[in-house]
């Protein structure tokens, strides 16, 4: 199916979601990595809009956005195992809670993870209201989609790992198998799932770049 190259950083979680499409498919794949301190020319010329990873290039044609990318790759190679359901009301249905991840729940836990006191409180507020609704979205299921992994399990997968870093680093206490067994029941399935194990950022790396990004926030918000 051609060339395949993967512009991406170490750390950037909604990278990973590619990273773990391109191997569940068996897909043949080159990894460059970016600096985004000092963004390459092919990045900026291959995502001149928005200037981010990732960007999956396919045969000399980029294609940017990793929900955009998810779908592409599913569509491409669609021979093996469909990250998307067949039926166009679970399809949209999928699309819309990818949106919902992206545009609430990750935005609120990075929020809740640079903000300090009273600030913070209101933040966690938002993120743990966000999190119920996942949490019920879970309801009788093994996975987002059911019993199979699918499209939602790639797009919350940052839940799975990231977040309790997130956690430690920024002070903060969201998810615990009391308040949230069915996201702990997941998470376990999830990881569970060799490609995912395999694909982690190194851990102690991610703690460190958490702490730097916390105190860059905090110590710029006091500078204002
Ligand atoms: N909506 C984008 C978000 C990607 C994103 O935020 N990437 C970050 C790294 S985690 C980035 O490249 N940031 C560079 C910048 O903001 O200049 C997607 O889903 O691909």
């Amino acid at each position: 199916m051609g060339d395949v190259k993967l512009f991406r950083t170490w750390s950037s979680p909604f990278a990973l979601r590619i990273v773990w499409a391109l191997k569940l498919k068996g897909i043949e794949y080159e990894t460059i990595y970016e600096d985004l301190a000092n963004k390459s020319s092919l990045l900026l010329e291959y995502n001149p809009v928005y200037k981010k990873v990732p960007v999956l290039l396919h045969n000399g044609k980029p294609i940017c956005e990793s929900l955009v990318i998810l779908e592409y790759i599913d569509e491409t190679w669609n021979t093996s195992t469909r990250f998307l359901p067949e039926d166009p009301l679970d399809r949209a249905t999928a699309r819309f809670w990818a949106k919902f991840n992206d545009e609430k729940v990750m935005s609120s836990v990075f929020h809740a993870h640079v903000s300090q006191g009273v600030e913070q409180e209101e933040a966690k507020d938002v993120v743990l209201k966000h999190l119920n609704i996942v949490e019920n979205l879970l309801t009788g299921k093994k996975f987002f989609s059911g019993e199979t992994f699918g499209f939602l399990d790639l797009v919350f997968g940052w839940i799975a790992n990231y977040l309790e870093l997130l956690e430690e680093t920024g002070g903060i206490q969201l998810v615990d198998k009391q308040r949230f067994p069915l996201i702990s029941a997941w998470k376990e399935n999830f990881c569970n799932i060799p490609v995912i194990k395999e694909s982690w950022p190194d851990r102690e790396k991610l703690i460190t770049r958490f702490r730097l990004r916390r105190e860059h926030f905090i110590s710029s918000a006091e500078g204002k």
